[in-house]
């Protein structure tokens, strides 16, 4: 038996060496026993003693490998117990026996072994302590019967081929601390190399930044166990993170997470502080993001970061949004008042301060007359579309007193404005409103009522915008209109008698200050009483005598009063002192204007006309502060005028320079004297002159933006068509002003138009010879006047026939020059050119960008008949329209249509019988051209009246018999054009 045994175990010996120089073991298992590992000696019990025997082996570090071996194939009734050590289980319920070892194939055993097995059978026992005594197989359980998958032959040995056997088996549930394993023989050769025992877990992980601590799997071979996790540090449960422990010792099933607290960014697991510049605000967010513009932070683990000194972030605005500040003031604001209303308008500002939410608050204060103090404008007053909170940039403010001075402030807010200082950022405007006629009476009550006679009353309108000098009270009797009396009266009621009786009378009421008259209230109708029977006819009688008496008193007044001069359309009979009576038949009432300009050429002592209509200025309450340009006869400063008991206001200063002549000096003050007589606020206001001292001056008030065309020029494209409508209404009202006042200004042109700081255009240069010896422009005529040729009208230049209508030929000059930012008008031509071409009926094409209507206005303005030229009140009332209704504005002169630079026919090409190129080349049998006419630009047939031979051979019309056709056909349209439109 030791002869057969002897050369297994070489072989087990040289195996055992091979096999045994690794092991490890997976991360997610944990041994509770490896026989390979003990260093000493095992102490597992064989029973009985010759049966399981241990082979005391060392591997090349000579570290001892525990090997047991039984080989009693040759014997019958084996039974052979090899009992390992109390193992203790650590806790897990469920463990697994890994054992490796040999197994000899009984067939190849020498004389066919009846006994020999090829089996043997593992058993466990459970207990809670050591019990070091025999176990009685009654007791053991049974985990399995062991086979090899490989067992080995003797050949084998020679080769040394490796056939070593690893089965695993599992065991479970465990309920108590421990258990033995046993192995049993029932009569194989086995040598059991190897016994591992473990137990799997899912090892310590941390996923999602959860943490999984390591966890036992479950007794049960397919249970998944829950566990829970714990964030990790800095981190915080979105939702309560979970996972599943598997039987196999995985993780499965991750559920929910934990995400980094604010302040701090998820890297390579775990939860870091943000650096200094950035922040995390949101669980949202992965990471940390830099600090928005004008932001930082002082710390590390920010959670949002601070703005900027100056800089601002409301509470509704996101943590990544840059700081922002308040928006600076509204720019160029400009004001147009109409009666009592007024228009504001204003662009937006410069700096928004990094903020869409931009608005505008009005602030309506009144200075109260005299005092030159500030007063609310008080709940009167409304806003449209309302007060505060503006988005767009313009206002209507109505329902203001007349003759009433205001300031408005317009401020610019956006949503960090609040959190600032109390520094408001505004700019304001100074109105002063017109004159507004009262508003329409609205109660009329009848009093007291006879046969002929009824007692009338009514109330004040509510909004009288002036001084009530009188009402006026309408009657007729009911149906006969056309028919009607007239009564004045200063009183707020009145006895109405030399009625019908039994009769209705229909009423109407108007109040009138200085202003003119208001509305007529609506009709009251009432009616008399009737007369008695016995009384009526006798009745008849003083009526009709009345009538006959009123009635030649009419005429005699109708006669006096047509006689005494004055135009007005009807007659009045007066009753008494406060009252008077006046009978029409469709009669008109009109007022004529009041005053009108004085040429201080008609004063003998031009020094008499300056001291009347300019105020004499102690100079000593003039500062000069710099000069700001040169005007014909000296230099023009700015500097600060100090009026005894006011306060200093700047103005500019034009001084006469030294070595003047008389002539020079009664010029220069002439202009004085001219502009002493307006009080318009689109005329420049004289201040004063200084004429006691030396150098001589004009004072007037300050003009922020200088002249007209340079601040165009300057702020080329910068404003909205509705500002510079604004300008230009400005510049009309001033004009309608002068004409009114009969005086015609000669020179109107951009440069003689000064802007202010609010946009407001004033008209200036008033020269007195009006030869205009100071404007650059003007040039000397054949007829030796010297005139501005490119802003006069053609009248003017042959003839000298200066007139308001040569006047608004200049303004439709300026339309022109303000629509174009400044452009020259008629560019680089000569005088003789522009004088040629005008003549010829060429007029000044439309400017980029301009309003159809804007330049159809100039075009009237430009009218060859002087006569035919629209009145500055009607180009004021126009662009009155135009600012209510800015969508009338939206036209624009069509780019495809506009020749830039090049000039236009008057009235072009409306005249034109042909209403498209197409149109026309189908016409002269030319259609094959019309798609190169478009493919080359000439898509309007008021560019193409400009072709010329080269422009056609340029399109492709290479043929001399088409060329010269379409030439032809050119021409005449030219000819039909020019013919249509000239005037009658
Ligand atoms: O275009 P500007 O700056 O505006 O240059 C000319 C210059 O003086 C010579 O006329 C300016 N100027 C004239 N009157 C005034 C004024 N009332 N306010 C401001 N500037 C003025 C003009």
């Amino acid at each position: 038996m030791r002869s057969r045994w002897s050369y297994i175990h070489v072989w087990i010996c040289v195996f055992i060496l091979e096999a045994f120089r690794t092991f490890g073991i997976p991360s997610n298992e944990v041994n509770l026993l490896d026989s390979r590992s003990v260093i000493g000696d095992l102490g597992w019990v064989a029973y009985p003693k010759n049966g399981w025997e241990e082979i005391g082996e060392v591997d090349e570090n000579y570290a001892p490998i525990h090997t047991y071996q039984v080989c009693k194939v040759m014997e019958h009734n084996q039974n052979n117990w090899l009992q390992t050590n109390w193992i203790l289980n650590q806790g897990a319920q469920r463990v697994f026996v890994e054992l490796k070892f040999t197994l000899r194939d009984c067939n190849s055993l020498p004389g066919g072994l009846g006994t020999c097995k090829e089996t043997f059978n593992v058993y466990y026992y459970e207990s809670n302590d050591e019990e070091r005594r025999n176990i009685r197989e009654s007791q053991l359980t049974k985990i399995d019967t062991i086979a090899a998958d490989e067992s080995f032959t003797e050949l084998d040995l020679g080769d040394r081929v490796l056939k070593l056997n690893t089965e695993v088996r599992d065991l479970g549930p465990l309920t108590k601390k421990g258990f033995y394993l046993a192995f049993q023989d029932l009569g194989a050769c086995i040598a059991l190399v190897s016994v591992r025992v473990f137990y799997k877990k899912c090892p310590l992980v941390v996923r999602n930044l959860a943490l999984f601590k390591d966890t036992i799997t479950g007794a049960d071979s397919s249970q998944l166990l829950e566990v829970s996790g714990t964030c990790v540090n800095n981190s915080l449960a979105d939702e309560l993170p979970r996972m599943h422990c598997s039987a196999e010792g995985e993780w499965l099933v991750p559920i929910g997470r934990c995400l980094c607290q604010v302040g701090h960014e998820e890297v390579n697991g775990s939860c870091q502080v943000c650096k200094l510049g950035f922040y995390r605000s949101a669980l949202q967010t992965k990471s940390c993001s830099k600090c928005p513009p004008r932001s930082f932070t002082t710390v590390e683990a920010s959670t949002s970061c601070q703005c900027e000194q100056g800089y601002y972030r409301t509470e509704s605005d996101p943590t990544n949004m840059a700081c922002t500040k308040p928006p600076s003031a509204p720019r160029n604001s400009i004001s147009n008042v109409n009666e009592t209303s007024v228009f504001l308008e204003w662009s937006a500002p410069e700096q928004t301060g990094g903020r869409k939410d931009v608005n505008y608050n009005i602030l309506c204060r009144k200075i109260t007359a005299g005092l030159g103090q500030y007063e609310p404008c008080g709940s009167h007053v409304r806003y449209l579309p309302q007060q505060t909170g503006l988005r767009n940039t313009s206002v209507m403010v109505v329902d203001l007193l007349a003759h009433t001075n205001y300031t408005f402030e317009v401020e610019a807010v956006n949503g960090v404005s609040e959190l600032t200082a109390p520094l408001r950022q505004y700019v304001s405007l100074n109105v002063t409103t017109n004159q507004a006629a009262p508003s329409p009476i609205t109660v009329v009550k009848k009093g007291k009522t006879a046969k002929n006679s009824i007692a009338v009353s009514w109330q004040e309108p509510n909004r009288p915008n002036g001084i009530i000098l009188e009402y006026e009270i309408k009657y007729f009797e009911k149906d006969q209109e056309t028919s009607y009396t007239i009564i004045k009266s200063k009183e707020t009621e009145i006895l109405v008698d030399g009625l019908k009786p039994s009769s209705a009378y229909i009423f109407q009421i108007r109040a009138r200050t200085s202003a003119g008259y208001g509305g007529f209230s609506r009709c009251f109708e009432f009616e008399t009483n009737p007369s008695l029977a016995a009384s009526s006819e006798q009745g008849q009688v003083p009526i009709i005598a009345v009538a006959v008496t009123v009635g030649i008193i009419l005429v005699a007044l109708v006669t006096g009063f047509l006689m005494s001069g004055r135009r007005c359309g009807y007659s009045k009979a007066k009753q008494d002192p406060d009252e008077e009576k006046m009978h029409f038949h469709n009669g008109h009432i009109k007022f004529p204007a009041v005053r009108t300009y004085i040429d201080p050429h008609t004063y003998e002592d031009p020094n008499q006309a300056v001291h009347e209509f300019a105020k004499e200025i102690d100079v000593c309450g003039i500062t000069i502060e710099r000069v700001i340009g040169a005007g014909e006869f000296g230099e023009v400063c700015s500097g600060l005028l100090r009026l005894p008991g006011k306060r200093e206001i700047p103005v500019a200063i034009k001084t006469l320079k030294a070595g003047y002549t008389e002539k020079q000096r009664r010029e220069f003050l002439g202009e004085a004297s001219i502009m002493g007589q307006f009080d318009h606020p689109n005329i420049i206001h004289l201040k004063g002159v200084v004429t006691k001292s030396k150098p001589v001056m004009i004072i007037t008030e300050y003009m922020e933006n200088g002249s007209l065309d340079t601040f165009l020029k300057k702020n080329d494209g910068q404003f909205t068509v509705i500002q510079l409508v604004g300008m230009l209404r400005g510049i009309a009202s001033g004009m309608l002003y002068l004409s009114e006042m009969g005086y015609v200004h000669r020179d109107l042109a951009a440069r003689n138009i000064l802007v202010n700081s609010n946009l407001v255009c004033k008209v200036s240069d008033f020269g007195l010879s009006r030869v205009l010896e100071d404007d650059p422009e003007a040039a000397y005529t054949t007829r030796g006047g010297k005139i501005p040729i490119r802003w006069t009208a053609p009248e003017a230049i042959a003839y000298r026939k200066f007139t308001s209508a040569s006047d608004v030929w200049s303004y439709g000059i300026v339309m022109w020059e303000v629509m174009s930012y400044g452009e020259r008008p008629y560019w680089e031509m000569s005088n003789q050119d522009v004088i040629k071409a005008v003549e010829e009926n060429y007029r000044l094409p439309g400017p980029m960008d301009c309003p159809t209507a804007l330049y159809q206005l100039m075009m009237d303005c430009w009218q060859k008949d002087r006569n035919s030229r629209p009145k500055f009140e009607e180009i004021v009332s126009l662009l009155d329209k135009h600012i209510r209704n800015p969508s009338s504005l939206k036209n624009l002169v069509n780019p495809s249509n506009r020749v830039s630079n090049l000039l236009v026919e008057h009235g072009s090409p409306e005249g034109c019988v042909f209403r498209s190129v197409e149109e026309w080349l189908e016409a002269i049998k030319m259609g094959r051209y019309t798609k190169l006419f478009m493919e080359s630009g000439f898509t309007s047939l008021e560019i193409v009246t400009q072709m010329t031979l080269e422009d056609l051979r340029r399109v492709g019309v290479s043929l001399a018999g088409h060329q010269k056709k379409i030439l032809n056909s050119i021409q005449e349209m030219r000819v039909q054009m020019m013919n249509s439109t000239l005037p009658i």
